[in-house]
């Protein structure tokens, strides 16, 4: 049986994530995760923290405390906080660790001796107040060409264009404010993708599968021509270059980071003599490696990463599958973790039942456009599909069904062709489900667990055994027992997207949550619970929400 090897693009260490962030990555990785095992696959789901570049260096700072402190507690902060949202990641790695450095200098040797590494020397600017080369990024200016006053060295946000920090007038250190930039010659090495160009063509186009947004993004890198890459930074917190003169210099982050997804492994495989990572990286058709991510990282899983890894020549998967979302905007406007603007996901869990974040981010996931978040589109979602739909079925059920029958299944009556009808429908819907998930379209899924949530209303509406009871209990009886089972299918058919909520309604009707089974014959599923099983009503699941509950909490966060 295929074996499932599942990324989420890793977060960046500093601050706690928005739910953009969650939306566009995270949260769907771990629903392909739990589908995976539920239809009995091995799954290895891996992730981290991305804990290098300049922004993490520089919170640390902004905190007064060295960055290897601070990447410690904010990668607890996040761990938790995705524990607390169900993610059920295998390992949550750190790209900081001694592991991901040894394995990123073992790769970079590899690709300098197998001649893909190139010196150059560069201008780059320097600050002689703040003591450091600066990225790009980290000058502003005016712009040559609006005359913004506040333009980037890498891009002016006014009018758009691609700046070169030279071209900006009256530079300065965004850093620290001082004008005294120059730009001083050093020595990087850069990354000949151009030697990768025809085998990421050629691997690209088997895959016509793809998510159109990740192959047109790819394949218009190509297109443009691949430009080597520099892959070194004037920098003291990253990856040590481990070449004779560059000893004080570490590798760009985007470098180690994917590389991180590898380490992750190799450190989940330490933690246990029975793992061997080897098995889930070197393997071949036997394993499917499939990443989740947003889509501006989507040029670094296609071309850098895999060229990185082929020009390693180690014998290392590359990805099957790529799935790209677009963004999750916020009222409107960008998510931001430094402008402050969203909802973060710490505040979230504060507020709401992490299942119903998780439900209305998937139901609404950004995957053909932008999904924009509002309060009000949230509350009305989560409402119609959790409270009225999805609860109301679990609770009605089982609340007639104790105050009629008791706290057990009961066993009188015979099922019908009502009940073969509703069976079939519920397969059909069960197989459209499983194909959904399979090709990663998780709006469709959604949407299709709300169809066997329908299909249960429906059907406990028609079957009206609260008027049948009055003259045929045996007849009651068996709409019963089935409601009781629909319950368990509707449980079953939602718990990849609400496992908190799942689970504690498998446990009421007595079920083993520890292995939760994927159902598509609709008979079976309908006679799985016996009669004679004792069960109880859950606790409420999802109460009914109004924008009050959500809106206090609206942009007034600070970045961690
Ligand atoms: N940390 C960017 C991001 O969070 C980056 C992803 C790394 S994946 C190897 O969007
Ligand atoms: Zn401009």
């Amino acid at each position: 049986m295929t074996k499932y090897l599942i990324t989420s693009a890793l977060p960046y260490v500093n601050g706690v994530k928005h739910l953009g962030n969650l939306a566009g990555s995270l949260l769907p990785a771990d629903i392909h995760a739990r589908f995976r095992r539920q239809t009995g696959h091995e799954v290895l789901f891996l992730c981290g923290t991305d804990e290098h570049g300049t922004p993490v260096e520089l919170a640390a700072r902004a905190e007064g405390i060295p960055v290897s402190d601070y990447c410690a507690r904010q990668h607890a902060v996040q761990a938790d906080i995705y524990r607390c949202f169900g993610l059920s990641f295998d390992h949550f790695s750190r790209t900081s660790g001694a592991t991901n450095r040894l394995l990123t200098q073992k790769i970079f040797q590899r690709l300098d001796a197998a001649g893909h590494i190139e010196a150059r020397t560069i201008r780059q600017a320097y600050s002689p107040t703040d003591a450091r080369f600066l990225p790009d990024r980290y000058i502003v200016g005016t712009c040559p060409y609006c005359g913004s006053t506040n333009a980037r060295g890498d891009q002016c946000e006014s009018c758009t264009r691609v700046l070169d920090p030279e071209n900006l007038l009256s530079p300065r250190s965004a850093i620290s404010g001082a004008a005294d930039i120059e730009f001083r010659e050093t020595r990087h090495l850069f990354l000949k993708l151009s030697d990768f160009d025809r085998k990421l063509r050629r691997w690209i186009e088997t895959h016509p599968e793809w998510p159109l947004l990740v192959r047109s993004i790819a394949l218009k890198w190509l297109d443009e021509g691949l430009r080597d890459r520099c892959i070194t930074r004037d920098l003291t917190w990253g990856v040590p270059v481990p070449r004779p003169g560059f000893e004080d210099k570490v590798f760009y982050v985007w470098f180690d980071a994917p590389i991180g997804y590898i380490a992750a492994a190799l450190e989940w495989s330490e933690a246990a003599p029975e793992r061997d990572w080897r098995a889930w990286w070197e393997s071949g058709d036997d394993i499917r490696y499939v990443q989740f991510l947003a889509k501006d990282n989507v040029p670094f899983h296609t071309i850098s990463f895999p060229a990185t890894i082929l020009g390693s020549g180690l014998p290392l998967k590359l990805p099957d599958t790529i799935k790209g979302f677009n963004w999750l905007t916020f009222d409107g406007g960008k998510f931001s973790t430094s402008g402050q603007h969203g909802i973060f996901t710490d505040t979230a869990l504060t507020l709401l039942p992490a299942d119903t974040w998780r439900w209305w981010l998937a139901a609404n996931a950004p995957e053909s456009a932008d999904t924009d978040f509002t309060v009000e589109r949230f509350v009305d979602g989560v409402n119609k599909d959790l409270a009225d739909t999805f609860g109301n079925l679990v609770n009605r059920c089982l609340v007639f069904a104790v105050a009629t029958f008791g706290a057990t299944v009961p066993d009188s009556g015979e099922t019908g062709s009502t009940e073969h009808k509703l069976a079939a429908d519920l397969g059909a819907c069960l197989r459209r489900l499983r194909g959904h998930h399979e090709a990663l379209a998780l709006r469709k899924a959604a949407e299709e667990v709300r169809v066997v949530w329908r299909l249960a209303n429906a059907y406990f509406t028609k079957a009206a055994p609260w008027s049948v009871v009055k003259y045929d209990r045996d007849q009651a009886a068996a709409i019963v027992r089935t409601g009781i089972n629909l319950v368990r299918v509707a449980a079953l058919a939602a718990w990849p997207f609400i496992p908190t909520a799942s689970a504690e309604v498998l446990r009421s009707l007595g079920e083993d949550v520890q292995v939760v089974p994927w159902v598509e014959d609709g008979e079976r599923a309908l006679a799985s619970i016996p009669a004679g099983r004792s069960f109880r009503v859950p606790s409420l699941l999802f109460r009914k929400i109004s924008t009050a509950d959500v809106t206090p909490i609206v942009a007034c966060r600070p970045p961690a």
